[in-house]
């Protein structure tokens, strides 16, 4: 090729490169459009009444139920519409907590597992979870201990990087005791430090909108992952027992009725002691609900030993090929993720 020949080559080739990458944008859009818009499915978990679904309304602009009364408010997964978040779609997946009013701790893994399952089971990723914790507590007591357990064994040591705790409620306490307890949840062994170590982030979340999208954004700029019990039950074929979560469940339910147990021992020696009758019917009473109480331990134990893995589609349709998905939901046509 002599060197006069190179200009007007040049822009030949230039203008068929442009054409040819416009060709490919074109292509790509038809196919993305074809497809549904992307989004980034970030769930997000606690115990009850941590704000869970006040946090979600305030950034998505749903209407999940907030709690007015003691009791327990959200019982189902239930998810918002897609929403923007700087250039990305982004749904919230609302769980219910592990110390549910009305849902056993079964029955809250139950709904939980069943739907993650889902989601996996069509190849979409989880861009991020969520985990809120009242700085408001003055305590970090048994409920809470439980549910952060559930939510690690859950979500498992690779996906803590996708996982930010949020520590909310903030501007309701004091700044050095919001400090001192945000320092002594993140540095000890017992509470955040095992996930903190595994690459879970803390964040204070002072109830405003922009602090729950500046903690979306965090989340957003990870790769999506699958959560160790979507691996345990839907790759593995574990059954809902054999799972992280689950073993952690039947510890728990184990040391509840060793608990009761006891408890009932030394009530039986209380009783042979004792010669009051109003206060030998109080401990009949007493007794009486303790034994209902670790009956109702045991059952839950043989049926969490029972269940089986989360139930699959109802048609035994095969899973949509890997390229349909890649790893983050896409909506269907009617604009809808699982
Ligand atoms: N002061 C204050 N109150 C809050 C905040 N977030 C939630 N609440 C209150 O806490 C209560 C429980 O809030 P929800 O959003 O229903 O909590 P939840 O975690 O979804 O509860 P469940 O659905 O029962 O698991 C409600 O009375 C809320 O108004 C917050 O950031 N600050
Ligand atoms: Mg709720």
């Amino acid at each position: 090729m002599s060197a006069t020949q190179v200009p007007t080559q040049q822009p030949k080739l230039r203008f068929l490169q442009s054409t040819l990458q416009n060709f490919r944008l074109v292509i790509n859009h038809v196919v993305w459009l074809a497809k549904g818009s992307p989004v980034s499915i970030i769930l997000v978990m606690g115990p009850t009444g941590t704000g869970k679904s006040t946090f979600i309304n305030s950034v998505s602009g749903s209407k999940m139920r907030i709690g007015t009364g003691l009791q327990s408010e959200t019982a189902a997964v239930e998810r918002t519409e897609p929403f923007q978040v700087g250039s990305q779609r982004v749904v919230l997946v609302d769980t219910p907590g592990f110390d549910d009013t009305m849902k056993s701790d079964r029955d809250v893994l139950t709904v939980i597992n069943d739907y993650l399952a889902r989601l996996h089971w069509e190849h979409i990723k989880i861009q991020g979870i969520i985990y809120l914790h009242r700085i408001t507590d003055n305590r970090m007591g048994g409920t809470a201990l439980r549910n952060f357990k559930m939510f690690q064994a859950m979500c498992g040591h690779d996906a803590m990087r996708n996982a930010i705790i949020v520590l909310n409620m903030w501007d309701q306490v004091g700044k050095e005791v919001r400090e001192a307890r945000m320092a002594e949840l993140r540095d000890s062994d017992i509470f955040f430090k095992p996930a903190v170590e595994a690459g879970a982030r803390v964040l204070p979340h002072d109830s405003t909108p922009s602090s729950a999208v500046a903690i979306l954004t965090c989340l957003l700029e990870r790769k999506p992952v699958s959560l160790q019990i979507q691996v345990e039950t839907v790759d593995d074929h574990m059954a809902i027992a054999q799972t992280a979560a689950g073993m952690a469940l039947l510890g728990h339910l184990g040391t509840m009725e060793n608990k009761h147990v006891q408890e009932l021992i030394r009530l039986r020696k209380e009783l042979e002691s004792s010669e009051d009758e109003k206060e030998r019917k109080e401990l009949q009473e007493i007794r009486m609900s303790l034994e209902q109480a670790g009956r109702k331990m045991a059952d839950e134990q043989v049926r969490l030993q029972g269940m089986k893995g989360p139930v699959r589609r109802q048609t035994d349709e095969p899973a949509p090929p890997r390229w349909r998905l890649r790893g983050i939901a896409r909506m269907d046509r009617r604009g809808t993720v699982p």
